[in-house]
C-alpha cells in the first residue's frame, strides 16, 4: 500500500504538461455527449443524481398543491371547494405524489450523487442502470398523473385499500393507472438499490475499510437492502390486485375464498419500512452535518452504525402496527405493540450520538445546522406521538383521525424533509460551486418551520376530539372549525416558504457569489474535489486511512487533484474505476465502465409502451414490445465486456490489476446477489399469500380440487432436476475449457427446463382448472406463472451465453458470465423446489 500513498513532491516543468494533457483527456472520456443528444443519452452519476433531485423537487411543489386545495377544503365546515370526488383523488394523488415520487427518489437522487464521491471514485458501477431508472421514475411519474388528462384519476388512497379499488367499487381505470405508473417508477427505487449496494461494497477508495466508511454510506447500504426486501412486497400486491382487475382473479375477493386483508399485509409490509426507508438516509445526512458543524468527529460511530442496523431489521417486524384496528389475534396485537415501541430504542441511540457531538465540540449555527435543528425538535414530537400509538388500546381511539395525520406529518416532514433542506444547503456549495443567500435561506427556514407546526400541531387536537381522516368535511358541532382555520393559514405560509427555498437554490446556481471550497471545513472525501466538481470526480483516485481524510491528512485534496496517483491516466480513453476487498479495501480490480448511451431511454420507452397497451387493454401490442424489450436488454449485456476488453491493466505505475472479467468480487456477481435477493422476496410474498389464504379464507380451497403429486407432477419434478444438473455442468466444463461441452450443457438445461414446464403446466390446469373460479386456482396460476417466467428469463439467460462462449467473449479465464448465469440458473431451480412442494405435496398435509 506504501506504494500508492501520494508523496508531495514538487512536479516539474515537464510533468506539468503531462498533467494538463492528462486531465484533458479525462475531461473527454468522461464528457456527456453535446447538446439535447447528449442530454437524452447521459449516464454520468452526477447527471443522473442532479435530475432525481430535481424531479423529485418538482414533484414535491406538485403534491404540495394539491395538499393546498385539500386545506382549503378544511379550512370551514361545509365548503365546497373539492366535491367529494375531487377530494378523494387528490389525497389519493397528494400522499402517493409525496411517497413515491418525492421522498424515496430524491433520496435515491442524493445517494446517486454522494455515494461516489464520498467514496471516492468516478461513477456507480452500473451507470446505464442509473439513467433507465431515472427515465423509468420520469415516465412512471407523468404515466400517473395523465389519469387527469383522461379523466379517471386513482381515489382509493395512497394504501389502495380493497375491496374499495378492486373492479366492483373502482370501475374506470383510475386504480390501474394507480397500480401501473407506481410499479413503473418503483422500479427506479429497485435498480437504485442493487447499484448502491454493489457500489458501497466493492468501490470505495483503497484504505477505506468499513470501519472508515462516511456513516451517510452507511445509512445508504442499510437502505438499499431495506428496499431490496421492503419494495418486492408491495410490488407483488400491486401485479395481484392488477391482475384481478384486468383478468378477473380472485386473490381480494371473498365470494371466490380471496380476502381483502391480504393486501393490508402485503401493503404495510412494504409501507412501515418505508417509513425507515425514507428516514434513515436523512439521518445519514444529519450524521454528515453535525461533526462538521460541530467541528469534531461524532461521537459512538460504532453505536450509530449498529444502530442503522437494527432499525433495518426491526422495521419489518412493524407492519400490523397499522392495522391494530382490524382484528388482529391478542398475543399478535402485544408482539407488534412492544415491537413499535422497540424501534425507538436505535433511533434514541442516534439523537444521542448527534446530541454528544454537539454537546463535545463547538456548534457552529449557519443555515444546514438551522435545519437540523428543526428536525430535531419536530421529529422528536413525531416519535413520541408515534410511541403513543403504539399503545393499542390508544391506537384504537386515534385510529382514522386527524391525530394520525398529524403524526405521520410530524414523522416524515420532521425525519425527512427537514434533513433533505439541511443536505440540500449543505452540499449546495459543491454543485454549484456558489453560496446561497444568507438571508433568503434564514426567512425560508422560519417560514418552513412556523407554518410547520402550525398547520399540524392543531391537528393532534382535532383529531383526538375525533375529527375523521380522509373524510372531505366535517360537522361544525365539533368545535374544531377555528382550529382548522388556523392549520389552513399557516398551510398557506408551509407553502410560501418552500417555494423560497426553492427559488434560493434555482438563483444560487446563476447568481450566487463564489464560494471558497470546502467552505464548511468538512472532513469528508467529496469536499475534495473542486467546485463545482467534475464529470470524473478525482483525477487521481484517493488513498484513505481516516474516516475524515480531510482533518486527517489535508493533502489528500493535492493529492487527488494531480494525475500522477491511481487511475491518473485514462488508460484506452474508456471510462474506467476502481475495484476494492469488501472488507478490506484494497484494490482488486479495474472495472471498465460505459460511456453516453440511449439504451437506457430506449429500454424505459420500450416500457412505457407496454404499459400504455395493457392498460388501454391493447395487449397485442404489449405482447409485441416484448420483442423490442429483449432485444435492447441483449444488447445492453452484450456490450458489457468482451473480448476486446484487456484482461490486466495498469492504474499506476507499476500496480497492474485483473479487469472484472477476471475478478472474484466483480460487480456483475455482485449485482446478481442483489437482484435475487429482490427476486427472492417477491417470491416470498407470493408464497405468504399462498399460506394467508389457505389459512385465512374459509371454504378453502373451492370445490375440493388440489393438486398432489401424479406422475406428470413427478416427472417435470425430474426434469427440473435434470435442468439443474445441466446448469452446474457448464461453467465446469467451461473453466476446463471444453467450450463445446460448455454449450451443449447449457441446451441441456434449457431442454430440461422447457420439459418441466410443458409436463407441469397442462397437469395443473387439468387439477384446478381457470384461475378465475376460485382464490385457489388464482394464486396456484400466478405461482406456476412466476416460474415459468423466471425459467423463460434463465433460457434467454444460457441462450446468451452460449452465444457468447461461441463469439469467444467468454471463455475458460474470462467466464463471469458464466458464473452469473450459473448463479441464477440455481437460484431458479431452488424456487421451481419449493414452487414445486407448495403445489403438489403441501396440500397432502394441510
Ligand atoms: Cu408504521
Amino acid at each position: 500500500m506504501s506504494t500508492l500513498t501520494p508523496d508531495h513532491t514538487i512536479p516539474t516543468p515537464g510533468d506539468h504538461l503531462r498533467h494538463a494533457e492528462r486531465i484533458a483527456l479525462l475531461e473527454r472520456v468522461w464528457a456527456n455527449g453535446r447538446g439535447l443528444v447528449g442530454q437524452l443519452t447521459a449516464v454520468n452519476h452526477t447527471t443522473i443524481a442532479l435530475r432525481f433531485i430535481v424531479t423529485g423537487l418538482v414533484f414535491l411543489l406538485i403534491g404540495g398543491m394539491l395538499s393546498m386545495f385539500i386545506r382549503l377544503q378544511l379550512s370551514w365546515p361545509g365548503l365546497n371547494v373539492l366535491d367529494p370526488e375531487r377530494y378523494a383523488q387528490f389525497v389519493t394523488m397528494h400522499g402517493t405524489t409525496m411517497m413515491f415520487l418525492f421522498a424515496v427518489p430524491i433520496m435515491e437522487g442524493f445517494a446517486m450523487y454522494l455515494i461516489p464521491k464520498m467514496l471516492g471514485t468516478r461513477d456507480l458501477p452500473f451507470p446505464r442502470l442509473s439513467a433507465f431508472g431515472w427515465w423509468c421514475y420520469l415516465f412512471g411519474g407523468i404515466f400517473l398523473y395523465s389519469s387527469f388528462i383522461f379523466g379517471s384519476v386513482p381515489d382509493g388512497g395512497w394504501f389502495m385499500y380493497t375491496p374499495l379499488t378492486d373492479s366492483t367499487y373502482s370501475p374506470g381505470k383510475g386504480a390501474d393507472f394507480w397500480l401501473i405508473g407506481v410499479t413503473f417508477a418503483e422500479i427506479a427505487a429497485v435498480t437504485a438499490a442493487v447499484e448502491l449496494i454493489v457500489a458501497i461494497l466493492v468501490t470505495r477508495a483503497p484504505g477505506m475499510d468499513l470501519t472508515r466508511m462516511p456513516l451517510f454510506a452507511w445509512a445508504v447500504l442499510v437502505t438499499a437492502f431495506m428496499i431490496a426486501f421492503g419494495f418486492p412486497p408491495l410490488i407483488l400486491a400491486s401485479l395481484l390486485l392488477e391482475i384481478q382487475r384486468a383478468f378477473d382473479f380472485a386473490f381480494f375477493e371473498v365470494a371466490r375464498g380471496g380476502d381483502p386483508l391480504l393486501w393490508q399485509h402485503l401493503f404495510w409490509l412494504f409501507g412501515h419500512p418505508e417509513v425507515y426507508i425514507i428516514f434513515l438516509p436523512a439521518a445519514g445526512v444529519v450524521s454528515t452535518i453535525v461533526p462538521t458543524f460541530a467541528r469534531r468527529p461524532i461521537v459512538g460511530y460504532t453505536w450509530v452504525v449498529l444502530a442503522l442496523v437494527a432499525t433495518g431489521f426491526l422495521s419489518f417486524g412493524l407492519w400490523v402496527h397499522h392495522m391494530f384496528a382490524v382484528g388482529i389475534p391478542l398475543l399478535a396485537l402485544a408482539f407488534f405493540s412492544a415491537a413499535s415501541m422497540a424501534v425507538a430504542i436505535p433511533t434514541g441511540i442516534q439523537i444521542f450520538a448527534w446530541i454528544a457531538t454537539l454537546w463535545a465540540g463547538k456548534p457552529w449555527l449557519r443555515v444546514p445546522m438551522l435545519y437540523i435543528i428543526g428536525f430535531f425538535i419536530t421529529f422528536v414530537c413525531g416519535g413520541l406521538t408515534g410511541v403513543m400509538l403504539a399503545f393499542v388500546p390508544f391506537d384504537w381511539q386515534a385510529h382514522d383521525t386527524h391525530f394520525v395525520v398529524a403524526h405521520l406529518h410530524y414523522v416524515l416532514i420532521g425525519g425527512m424533509m427537514f434533513p433533505m433542506f439541511a443536505g440540500l444547503y449543505y452540499w449546495l456549495p459543491l454543485a454549484s460551486g456558489r453560496m446561497p443567500s444568507e438571508s433568503l435561506s434564514r426567512s425560508g427556514f422560519w417560514l418552513v418551520f412556523i407554518g410547520f407546526h402550525l398547520a399540524f400541531l392543531p391537528m393532534h387536537i382535532t383529531g383526538l376530539v375525533g375529527m375523521p381522516r380522509r373524510v372531505d368535511s366535517y360537522a361544525m358541532e365539533l368545535g374544531v372549525q377555528w382550529l382548522n382555520l388556523l392549520s389552513t393559514a399557516a398551510g398557506f405560509v408551509l407553502a410560501v416558504g418552500i417555494v423560497a427555498i426553492l427559488i434560493d437554490v434555482a438563483l444560487c446556481f446563476r447568481l450566487g457569489r463564489r464560494g471558497t471550497e470546502n467552505p464548511w471545513q468538512a472532513g469528508t472525501l467529496e469536499w475534495a474535489l473542486p467546485h463545482p466538481a467534475p464529470k470524473y470526480n478525482f483525477a487521481s483516485i484517493p488513498v484513505v486511512d481516516d474516516r475524515n481524510p480531510l482533518w486527517h491528512d489535508p493533502g489528500v485534496v493535492e493529492a487527488t487533484r494531480r494525475t500522477d496517483g491511481l487511475l491518473g491516466e485514462a488508460v484506452d480513453g474508456r471510462r474506467w474505476i476502481i475495484g476494492t476487498g469488501i472488507q478490506s479495501a484494497q484494490p482488486e480490480q479495474a472495472i471498465r465502465l460505459s460511456n453516453s448511451t440511449w439504451l437506457p431511454l430506449f429500454a424505459a420507452l420500450t416500457i412505457a409502451v407496454l404499459l400504455g397497451g395493457f392498460i388501454t387493454s391493447q395487449y397485442w401490442l404489449s405482447i409485441l414490445m416484448l420483442l423490442p424489450l429483449i432485444g435492447l436488454f441483449l444488447r445492453w449485456l452484450w456490450t458489457v465486456n468482451g473480448r476486446e476488453t484487456p484482461l490486466e491493466i495498469e492504474v499506476a505505475p507499476g500496480l497492474r490489476l485483473p479487469t472484472q472479467a477476471l475478478a472474484r468480487n466483480a460487480p456483475g456477481w455482485w449485482a446478481l446477489v442483489g437482484t435475487l435477493m429482490i427476486v427472492g422476496s417477491l417470491f416470498a410474498s407470493l408464497v405468504f399469500a399462498y399460506f394467508y389464504l389457505w389459512l385465512n379464507a374459509p371454504a378453502w380451497p373451492g370445490g375440493g380440487a388440489t393438486l398432489t403429486a401424479s406422475t406428470p407432477m413427478l416427472a417435470a419434478l425430474g426434469a427440473l432436476l435434470a435442468a439443474g444438473v445441466g446448469a452446474w455442468r457448464m461453467p465446469i466444463a467451461l473453466r476446463a475449457g471444453h467450450t463445446r461441452a460448455a454449450v451443449i450443457w447449457s441446451a441441456f438445461a434449457i431442454l430440461s427446463a422447457i420439459a418441466c414446464l410443458a409436463l407441469q403446466l397442462p397437469a395443473i390446469a387439468d387439477a384446478v382448472g381457470a384461475p378465475q373460479r376460485h382464490a385457489y386456482g388464482s394464486v396456484v396460476w400466478t405461482l406456476a406463472g412466476f416460474q415459468a417466467l423466471h425459467i423463460a428469463v434463465a433460457v434467454l439467460i444460457a441462450g446468451f451465453v452460449a452465444l457468447r462462449i461461441h463469439h469467444g467473449h467468454v471463455d475458460a479465464v474470462r467466464s463471469l458470465e458464466a458464473r452469473i448465469a450459473t448463479g441464477f440458473w440455481r437460484y431458479v431451480v431452488a424456487q421451481g423446489l419449493i414452487v414445486w412442494a407448495l403445489l403438489h405435496l403441501f396440500p397432502r398435509f394441510a
